[in-house]
């Protein structure tokens, strides 16, 4: 099958190209889609060389999906015109989540929304995607009443320019453009994107709005201050959850070890807790320092760590194709 995979050259879009090759999904032809200043250039898959074409051409090669990691602005153009040509696309931006005639999927939660009308199909934030993999096993058992999240996020969520001025701070050099209003080395920033009219960062309206329509639940609350930390490895979230019922500790233990693609790590006498350093190249979703709020009753914390890049963003876009592929609607 005829796969575009839109922002080729870009951070997500490179672990895109890694997590189908790894994945095998049916590729039968690459299209690999960047701006017009890569137009020629090649990306590597399978060990084979595929030049980068433009947008217009991507479209009139009319591929079965393409996979867009390339920017809001760019998916709100180009992901209509991919499908009137008859083109699955899975949107890795934030153009699309929150419209209402548009699915936001994390296939393991609710691909079961996805029907073949569903041309354009949204690819939630990082941040979120990794929080609802563990809220919504426990939400259908005990019933979510109020979620507070903190995050910690890592610079590849920025993108690569972040991560070279990590580097670069790093080694003490001092020539690289900032791409953060602050040194990033040996800080913490409680901004992650632009600040919106009511105080709170983009990044955090992402986090308290996309977790209702995904769970199909918006009889919650949720809150969230996300920070920017030096981390490549993934994102951290540290995650207050208060339910309507009564829980057992054993039994949420229990119910995350068993949801798939979530991996609980919880051994604190062996000082066992997720970590970004380990997460980092891994597709599941690691929950850990999970234990009763003692200040209220009915009440959790606990700490959830992903590769922001994998299941945060590229293996989440693969498996919705997968989903696309397994219902035969390509
Ligand atoms: C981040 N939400 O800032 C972004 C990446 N999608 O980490």
């Amino acid at each position: 099958m005829k796969v575009a995979v839109v922002g080729a050259t870009g951070m997500v879009g490179q672990v895109m190209l890694k997590v189908l090759e790894e994945r095998n999904f049916p590729v039968t032809e690459l299209i690999p889609v960047a701006s017009e200043k890569s137009v020629g250039k090649t990306v590597n898959y399978k060990g084979k060389d595929y030049s980068i074409v433009s947008m217009q051409d991507a479209v009139e090669m009319k591929p079965a999906i393409a996979i867009f990691s390339a920017g809001g602005g760019t998916s709100l153009d180009w992901a209509p015109k991919f499908a009137e040509a008859g083109t699955f696309v899975v949107d890795n931006s934030s153009a699309w989540r929150m419209d209402p005639t548009k699915k936001l999927v994390v296939p393991e939660i609710n691909a079961n929304v996805v029907e073949k009308e569903d041309k354009i199909i949204a690819n939630p934030n990082c941040s979120t995607i990794q929080l609802v993999m563990v809220l919504h096993p426990l939400n259908q058992k005990y019933d979510v009443k109020r979620v507070i999240v903190s995050t910690y996020q890592s610079v590849t969520g920025t993108g690569k320019n972040a991560v070279d001025q990590l580097n670069a701070e790093i080694k003490g050099d001092d020539s690289v453009a900032k791409v953060y209003p602050y040194e990033i080395f040996k800080n913490a920033l409680p901004q992650c994107d632009v600040f919106s009219d009511d105080d709170y960062t983009k990044e955090e309206l992402k986090l308290m709005k996309e977790p209702k329509k995904i769970l199909g639940d918006d009889t919650f609350s949720l809150t969230a201050t996300a920070v920017r930390v030096p981390v490549q490895g993934g994102h951290s979230e540290s995650v207050n959850i208060e339910f309507e019922n009564e829980f057992d500790l054993a039994d949420v233990k229990k119910i995350l070890s068993e949801t798939p693609g979530v991996i609980v790590m919880d051994d604190v006498e062996n000082n066992i807790y997720p970590m970004p350093l380990y997460s980092e190249g891994k597709d599941e979703v690691f929950v850990g320092r999970i234990r009763r709020d003692k200040s209220q009753p009915k009440t959790l914390n606990l700490w959830i760590v992903a590769d922001n890049l994998r299941k945060g963003a590229a293996t989440n876009a693969v498996q919705i194709a997968e989903y696309l592929v397994q219902k035969e609607f390509v």
